[in-house]
């Protein structure tokens, strides 16, 4: 190997460096059933490059993974998607994305501890999976917002429909997004951190 040009790497890339500004660094999980866009989102928003643990979808994960969203979809991230944003000049949230389905559960023992709160992504074509979901995050006491996203080929429904048949609380927040656009993600996790901000300030959070 060719070492000679090792003194011309390049440094950290401007946007790697947190600000110099940042006080405060938060754990956000998004979690949601395969082919959601967790992947999608945590790529959207974040300031560092996502790592992305994605395998190639083998043909037994075809069947359980049944995916009617997308037909090109042909890996599925079996463990976790990692990125950061720096979501105020103090506050600097580090994303999980993480497989909701019930044979990844393994993986949330470590990935929700000390998670401050987390981003359920819907698809209206899959809700179960979100059920499942929910009642996961509710039984570790992980708040959580809802983001439906909207695929081109999905029913659209009010959100109050939605939040009926999620039987949500009414006090949690559910809204509509597109996991590609980066204003779009960004608007969800400062909806997380408005109802995470409401959640302490009437005790509920300690
Ligand atoms: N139309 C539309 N497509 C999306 C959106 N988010 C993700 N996708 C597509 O849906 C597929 C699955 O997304 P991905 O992020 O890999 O899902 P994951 O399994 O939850 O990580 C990809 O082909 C994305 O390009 C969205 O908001 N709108
Ligand atoms: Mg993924």
């Amino acid at each position: 190997m060719d070492f000679k040009g090792s003194d011309t790497l390049p440094g950290p890339r401007t946007e790697d460096k947190l600000p110099h500004t940042a006080q405060a660094a938060a754990k956000i999980v998004i979690v949601g059933g395969f082919g959601v866009g967790k992947t999608t989102m945590v790529g959207s928003v974040s300031e560092i490059k996502p790592l992305t643990t994605e395998e190639t979808m083998t043909q037994a994960g075809i069947g359980v993974d049944d995916n009617f969203g997308s037909d090109t979809k042909t890996a599925t991230t079996v463990a976790m998607d990692f990125g950061r944003i720096s979501i105020t000049d103090q506050v600097v949230l580090y994303l999980f994305g993480t497989p909701g389905q019930q044979r990844f559960w393994f993986l949330w023992n470590g990935l929700f501890e000390g998670a401050l709160g987390a981003v359920v992504l819907v698809d209206t074509r899959r809700l179960e999976v979100s059920f499942e979901v929910m009642g996961r995050l509710e039984e570790r006491g992980v708040p959580f917002v809802v983001a439906v996203n909207t695929f081109p080929d999905a029913p659209r429904y009010p959100l109050d429909e939605l939040r009926t048949a999620l039987d949500l609380s009414p006090e949690i927040p559910i809204m509509e997004c597109d996991a590609r656009r980066r204003a779009s993600s960004r608007d969800v996790l400062l909806t997380l951190m408005r109802f995470l901000k409401s959640l302490a300030m009437r005790g509920v959070l300690t």
